[in-house]
């Protein structure tokens, strides 16, 4: 597929994705969904994914107003399972994603920063689900997804009001792991966390994802029946003689997979 609203730049085994419509501040159209669910879902090669938005005022300002203006009902719900579809490909890709917040990320956008794995934001970072204002509701996860990272009473608040949170309070509820000065300092640091990620291995670090995922609502008891299963699965697997031989014998591993 021809990506016109998507900038691709790989490094080091670290993806980074740019959704590039700074003319609309990177608002999500069908056309950017689609595209972004058919990179998505034809990934491979990749050891982790950067997330991010055109350098400007914001990451991604929601889905496309415009757009959804005139849509009627049919049309807007095929629209939401597209948005919908987009962010599980995320949450479900096998190596971690992480959202790189500089500026608003509201609505969809703030959607697509809950469905990775972690969120690094600069100073300049805005989040809010402004949905109500326009007489819509959340529609690619946040209803589902937001109370998750910061609790349902501060979801709730922020759903029904509308009201923007910045980068210190994103912080300190949970929605952001850690803030930067400049863009330049928050990049470093993700492709920083993500090389010492990728040294791990992969296949223990899409595990311990797909355990996370899978056990995200579950009662404890069946999230650790989840986990054992995955834990009896590390055993059969290359990486694990490979990680353990290493510890026992003083030296650095080498995963293969
Ligand atoms: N969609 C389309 N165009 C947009 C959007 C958007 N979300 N955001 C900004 N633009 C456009 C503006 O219309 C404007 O275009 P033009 O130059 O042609 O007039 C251009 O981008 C620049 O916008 P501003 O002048 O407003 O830029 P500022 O830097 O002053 O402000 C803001 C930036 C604060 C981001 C502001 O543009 C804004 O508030 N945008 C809308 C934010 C919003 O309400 N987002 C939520 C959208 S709803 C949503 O995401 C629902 C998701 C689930 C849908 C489920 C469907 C079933």
């Amino acid at each position: 597929m021809d990506y016109r609203n998507l900038v691709l730049d790989e490094q080091g085994g670290v993806l980074t994705v740019t959704v590039n419509r700074p003319h609309a501040r990177n608002a999500l159209s069908q056309r950017t969904l689609t595209e972004l669910r058919h990179l998505l879902s034809t990934l491979s090669g990749p050891r982790a994914v950067l997330l991010t938005g055109s350098e400007g005022p914001a990451f991604i300002a929601g889905a496309d107003i415009r757009e959804m203006a005139a849509m009627n009902g049919e049309e807007g719900e095929a629209f939401g399972a597209l948005g919908q579809e987009v962010t599980c490909l995320l949450e479900r890709l096998p190596v971690p994603v992480v959202a790189c917040v500089d500026g608003y990320a509201l609505g969809g956008g703030c959607e697509m920063a809950l469905a990775c794995d972690f969120v690094y934001a600069t100073r300049k970072a805005v989040f809010g689900q402004p949905e109500v204002l326009l007489g819509l509701i959340p529609g690619f996860g946040g209803c589902v997804r937001l109370f998750r990272r910061v609790g349902v009473a501060r979801a709730r608040e922020m759903i029904y009001s509308g009201r923007r949170v910045d980068a210190a309070e994103a912080h300190r509820t949970g929605l952001v792991n850690q803030v930067f000065d400049t863009r330049e300092e928050m990049f470093a640091a993700a492709r920083l966390v993500l090389a010492d990620i990728a040294a791990n291995s992969p296949a223990a670090v899409a595990a311990c994802k797909s355990v996370i995922n899978a056990a995200d609502g579950m009662p404890v008891g069946l999230g650790l029946h989840v986990e054992l299963e995955a834990f009896r699965h590390a055993f059969t697997t290359d990486d694990m003689r490979e990680g353990t031989a290493a510890f026992l014998g003083k030296r650095s591993p080498v995963f293969r997979t």
